[in-house]
């Protein structure tokens, strides 16, 4: 198949193999660059930076300036629409997101509908299209939300936790009620990533982080059947546009992904093997992954035996690499200019 666009990004989604991959690393805008963390000082706090076009722009080009990655994703966070749906959200310092959570049916009543967000995310499409007008034209823009099952475990308990409990709770204990809230952080979410692609997005990426949390049918139920719904009501508005699943911890379920045929690619988290990834998922999909983040923080020869050995086993298909999840603050930017170079040679 060929592809009348000369980014590699769309080019690899299209299903058109690419002898050097495409490459970008997840939150490859943030604190491991010291020209974010300058820009965040005089911004305030990392809210001020998602809600002012200006800086948020500036923050998602840096690493393309910096790197030259063949992608640049949007800079906001997945907590954005919790907010736009009107719960309140800030941020502790050095400890993460805080909502006040919604625990009870009543509380559902009190969250905006669906076609009420934009007012709040508006410098968000904002962001996008001054992306989409001043982006290199071999870079392609992604623009993202949070999966509903892992912003409802976020909402549900008001902050990031270790097992997802307070949500698995709600789930088990009252489905319909929690079904309620699924089925509004979906509709809201395709209004959402629709905003963005009228805005210039061209790629979609779908995090479930907290996938891995979800036991039994849960699975099919909160973390495939919305992302599912999430991405065909997309493509039927945009026809042809790209959508990457990311179900990560999914396991064995990341199968269960490839064989809806919805998803152009699935991101990898660390935990899967990359030649049961050859053999299970790229069969079906591009597969996007999974170095691990560490090697980023210490680099040494693991990290070019490890981008190598990706490389070997997911190059011969539609491949993109990536991490198998955020860099961390203690990356080091040496460590993937080194990487950019195992893989550009
Ligand atoms: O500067 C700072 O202090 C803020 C750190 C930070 C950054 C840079 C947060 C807080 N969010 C972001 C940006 C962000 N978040 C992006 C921007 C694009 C890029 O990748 O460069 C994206 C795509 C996200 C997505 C996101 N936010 C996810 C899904 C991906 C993942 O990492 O699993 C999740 C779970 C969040 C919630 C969130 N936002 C921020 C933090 C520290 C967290 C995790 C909180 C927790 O679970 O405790």
């Amino acid at each position: 198949m060929t592809v009348p666009t000369k980014k590699k990004m769309l080019r690899v989604l299209a299903g058109e193999k690419q002898d050097v991959p495409p490459v970008w690393i997840m939150r490859q805008a943030g604190r491991y660059l010291p020209e974010y963390r300058a820009l965040r000082a005089t911004a305030g706090g990392f809210l001020d930076l998602c809600y002012n076009p200006d800086f948020a722009t500036e923050v998602t080009m840096q690493p393309i300036r910096r790197f030259g990655f063949d992608a640049a994703i949007l800079f906001a966070d997945i907590l954005l629409l919790p907010q736009a749906l009107g719960m309140e959200l800030w941020f502790e310092t050095g400890e993460g997101p805080r909502l006040t959570p919604v625990t009870t049916r009543d509380d559902l009543v009190k969250l905006k509908g669906k076609d009420d967000i934009h007012a709040v995310l508006s410098p968000v499409y904002e962001t996008v299209k001054r992306l989409s007008a001043e982006l290199p034209q071999d870079v392609t823009l992604i623009g993202f939300a949070g999966a509903p099952w892992t912003v409802a475990t976020y909402m549900i308990a008001g902050r990031g936790t270790a097992d997802q409990g307070p949500a698995r709770e709600w789930m088990y204990r009252d489905p319909a009620g929690f079904s309620i809230l699924i089925d509004l952080i979906t509709e809201a979410t395709i209004e959402y990533l629709a905003k963005q692609v009228e805005a210039g997005a061209e790629v979609i990426k779908l995090f479930d982080s907290w996938a891995g949390a979800l036991g039994g049918s849960c699975f099919e139920d909160y973390a495939l059947k919305p992302a599912v719904r999430i991405a065909q009501e997309l493509k039927l508005r945009f026809p042809g546009l790209p959508v990457i699943g990311f179900p990560r911890g999914a396991g064995g379920g990341y199968i269960k992904f490839a064989d809806t045929g919805v998803f152009d690619a699935l991101a990898i988290d660390t935990s899967v093997p990359a030649d049961w990834a050859r053999d299970n998922l790229q069969t079906k999909v591009t597969v996007q992954g999974n170095l691990d983040p560490m090697l980023l923080v210490t680099g040494g020869d693991a990290l070019e035996r490890e981008v190598k050995r990706l490389l070997e086993t997911l190059g011969d298909g539609t491949y993109i690499f990536n991490l198998g999840h955020g860099i961390t603050p203690q990356g080091n930017p040496e460590n993937v200019e080194k990487m950019l170079r195992y893989i550009r040679g």
